[in-house]
């Protein structure tokens, strides 16, 4: 059922790490042209420290696990990749479709290919209203459910991130911050919230990983939230942020729709300054899921 990159398959043959990378953010998450350059940048970052990138994405039904140069270059460029959760994955096989995975669907796939460490920009929570709308991704019990680590830069204030961290909590998700206390608001260093688990190196988090086995919590993932390295001004992100929520509500806009709508609007509207944070991010959690990876080994 999965196609495997030659570089891929290659790391399978010879145990070396692998790290998987989700495509929504390609299609869905970053703008066009920049987005196959982000996407080729992250890919080397992960073989600078010794690992084999896997880019998840289904290309005509297939479902891929690392992409070759040519299929990287269509999701990043052709209209008609969707994106897919979980529950698309059948569907979007047997109709020979091609669709971007999420978190959800990206950890469902490496852990059906083998893969272990996850790199991603921001996780999919619970949206702010989810009181009423029941809005809460499909990511979280994913995570709950998928034994991948995820690397991500916490989770974006369009969301409703108390509610979205009390979610972990339920769902006995473990959830780590790299170098700090503080749950990283993926523009932001610190959303306010604070987490209990501090760990600073990549082989902590590589024994911590390990050690799940022995305990018999091996069956979920793991959450590392490590925050960005250049964080966008307060002042800028409180604005984008109450604007683009504004929209999203005057407009309607339900669904699947909310994260890439609101995404676009960050971009459209902050100078740059969003794209800047959002690549920085991508960049910093790909070299850091590389470096568990490798430490793991
Ligand atoms: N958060 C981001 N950037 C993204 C996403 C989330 O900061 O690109 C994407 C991821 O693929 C994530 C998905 O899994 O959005 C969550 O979407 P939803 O809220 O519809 O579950
Ligand atoms: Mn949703």
């Amino acid at each position: 059922m999965i196609h495997y990159s030659t570089e891929v398959a290659s790391a399978k043959k010879n145990g070396s790490p692998i790290v998987a990378l989700e495509s929504t953010i390609i299609s869905h998450g970053l703008p066009r042209p920049k987005n196959l350059a982000v996407a080729l940048e992250v890919e080397e970052i992960v073989r600078s420290e010794g690992a084999a990138p896997a880019t998840i994405a289904i290309i005509e039904g297939e479902i891929h696990v690392g992409l070759e140069a040519n299929e990287l270059e269509r999701v990043a460029n052709e209209e008609d990749f969707v994106k897919a959760s979980i529950r698309d994955l059948a569907i979007l096989a047997t109709k020979r479709k091609s669709a971007a995975t999420t978190v959800a669907a990206t950890s469902h796939i490496a852990h059906l290919a083998g893969i272990e460490f996850f790199a991603t920009g921001g996780l999919g929570g619970v949206h702010r209203g989810a009181s009423e709308s029941w809005d809460e991704s499909a990511d979280l019990l994913a995570l709950a459910n998928t034994p991948v680590l995820v690397v991500c830069a916490g989770v974006k204030s369009i969301l409703d991130i108390s509610a979205t961290l009390e979610r972990l909590e339920t769902l006995s998700v473990p959830l780590i911050g790299y170098k700090t206390s503080k749950f990283p608001g993926f523009y932001l260093q610190d959303s306010g919230y604070s987490i209990e688990h501090r760990v600073d190196t990549p082989r902590e988090i590589a024994d911590i990983w390990r050690t799940r086995i022995g305990l018999g919590v091996e069956k979920s993932g793991v959450v590392v939230a490590n925050p960005t390295p250049t964080p966008m001004e307060l002042g800028l992100h409180e604005r984008l942020l109450n604007e683009g929520l504004a929209q999203t509500k005057a407009r309607g806009i339900i669904g699947k729709e909310v994260t890439p709508f609101l995404l676009e609007f960050f971009h459209l509207n902050s100078g740059g300054e969003s794209l800047r944070v959002n690549v920085e991010i991508i960049k910093s959690n790909s070299r850091l899921a590389a470096q568990i990876a490798a430490a793991a080994r």
